[in-house]
């Protein structure tokens, strides 16, 4: 597709939300404070080589004790919103009854926000379940979509008076597949009919809660965030990578995208998830509370894949044949027992020689034009349901000099440049695309990477827990005050500042 906003300056129509995302356990640390209880990431990362370099969550970047310092600092960058995530183990202490103090804390955040006039967007699950919910069977177990129902309902009542966007889950595909096939994020299980119970009761969660905040509160714009990819066939020509991608694309995006938006499994998903018991949960009422109308959908975009119906013949630079496309170094965690997708057969990914992340993650923003212009033709416009990209962002090897500083102005502020002008694309094409979040806010426990792999536009230095806004943290604050992206040859070695 022609790229109408390669290199000039292009600008955003007036309201778009710009805005920077974290998550709950990995940015708060104070894991056992204020009636706080263990979240099954706690006890994944005690397990011996589940989390690279032995690290935890505990302290991450105690942004717990320095929320009011984070909230300025997000001002200084001119955000115009802050999506978070809350923690269901601290709101509601081993998933059982409501903790005023841990509440507190997000009700002088929320209000913190308010004061420096950038809105709060909450999500309520990014991938923290209680572990005695876990030890209770976990998202397989039907009886979590109502825990999780029960948690929704009471962080409303706490916040809702001045939250007025709720998204219920993160990245369901990662809190299903990967987590309970994969084995590589908590709670490390690996069993295919696990994954897909998982998969559907964490879909059977979100239709319950937006469907209950909407009773409650009709005003209030209630979503679903999921991580989505664009999956190309190797060869278009040959029917066998034709159907690879699409089975990637099914597993991937469809099996979350459909049963909300369209009311139902699609039907190949429905025989690929079929062995491994889809149909033995799927329960009759289940299907209409899923598709319950949202207001809004999250996509978060890293990357696209390339998919053939046999496996590469040359394993390209460091990057085996994964499915989540995770780099083969010292640093990645451990290995999958199986691939993270309940029918991996016959899908293989392959490397196009595009520039990779320090993730391992092919760079390709024209994938998320790609991706935002079909969510809107074939998901969302129809529904009436607005777009936002609620995290788009890169992990590289940052170097610091002896202030803190970061120039990343050649690899992180390209690709979150390059990305937003596929966002504009999209919106050129006619997508209704309305904010856009910078994944992340800060530098911070990467989940199995642990401090290892850093996304943040703002450094953190975990040993003084000192803040410095990287090269393009000061790029996208400006981009945040102007709703305008610069011209591309005006950035690269330009003096940039904050204000
Ligand atoms: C997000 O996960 C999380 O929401 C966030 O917490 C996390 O820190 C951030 O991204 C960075 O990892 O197309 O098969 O190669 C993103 C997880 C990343 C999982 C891309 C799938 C590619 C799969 N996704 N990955 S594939």
């Amino acid at each position: 597709a022609p790229t109408s906003n390669a290199t000039g300056a292009v600008a955003f129509p007036p309201g778009f939300v710009w805005g920077a995302a974290t998550a709950a356990f990995q940015i708060e640390g104070a894991t056992a404070e204020d009636g706080r209880t263990d979240s099954i990431w706690d006890v994944f990362a005690r397990v011996p080589g589940a989390v690279a370099g032995g690290d935890d969550g505990a302290v991450a970047c105690d942004h717990y004790h320095r929320y009011r310092d984070d909230v300025a600092l997000m001002r200084s960058l001119h955000l115009g919103a802050y999506r978070f995530s809350t923690s269901w183990a601290r709101v509601r202490p081993d998933g059982g009854a409501p903790n005023p103090r841990g509440l507190a804390f997000y009700d002088r955040l929320v209000d913190e926000l308010l004061a420096a006039d950038i809105l709060p967007w909450v999500t309520l699950y990014h991938w923290d379940l209680p572990q005695a919910l876990e030890d209770a069977g976990g998202w397989p177990a039907r009886e979590t979509a109502y825990r999780f129902a029960d948690y929704a309902m009471t962080a409303h009542e706490a916040l809702g008076d001045r939250v007025r966007v709720w998204t219920t889950l993160n990245e369901p595909w990662c809190s299903s597949f990967l987590s309970y096939i994969g084995g590589e994020h908590a709670p490390g299980r690996t069993s295919r009919r696990d994954g897909v119970a998982a998969a559907h009761h964490l879909l059977l969660g979100h239709g319950l809660a937006a469907a209950a905040i909407r009773e409650v509160d009709p005003t209030a714009v209630v979503g679903l965030t999921v991580n989505l990819t664009v999956a190309d066939p190797v060869d278009p020509a040959n029917p066998a990578d034709v159907a690879a991608a699409a089975k990637h694309d099914g597993l991937f995006n469809r099996t979350f995208l459909d049963p909300v938006l369209r009311g139902d499994y699609p039907a190949d998903v429905r025989e690929w998830l079929a062995p491994y018991g889809l149909d033995d949960v799927v329960r009759d009422g289940d299907l209409p509370l899923i598709s319950t109308p949202i207001d809004a959908l999250g996509v978060n975009y890293y990357n696209g894949s390339s998919v053939a119906a046999t496996p590469p013949a040359v394993v390209d630079a460091g990057v085996t044949d994964r499915p989540d496309g995770v780099r083969d170094d010292a640093d990645a965690p451990r290995r999958h027992t199986q691939a993270p997708t309940p029918s991996p057969e016959g899908v293989h990914h392959h490397g196009r020689g595009l520039p990779r992340t320090a993730m391992g993650w092919e760079v390709q923003p024209e994938g998320l034009t790609r991706l935002l212009t079909r969510l809107h033709r074939d998901y969302t416009g129809p529904a009436g349901v607005a777009l936002y990209v609620t995290e788009n962002g890169a992990a590289y090897d940052d170097v610091a000099d002896d202030d803190g500083f970061v120039d990343d102005s050649g690899d992180r502020l390209a690709y979150l440049d390059a990305h937003l002008r596929a966002v504009k694309d999209a919106i050129d094409a006619g997508a209704d695309v309305r904010g856009y979040f910078a994944w992340s806010l800060l530098d911070n426990f990467e989940w199995a990477h642990g401090y290892s792999k850093r996304f943040g536009i703002v450094r953190t230095d975990y040993a003084t827990q000192r803040r410095t806004v990287k090269a393009s943290g000061r790029w996208y604050g400006q981009v945040a005050r102007t709703g305008v992206v610069p011209d591309a040859s005006a950035v690269a070695g330009a003096d940039q500042s904050a204000d």
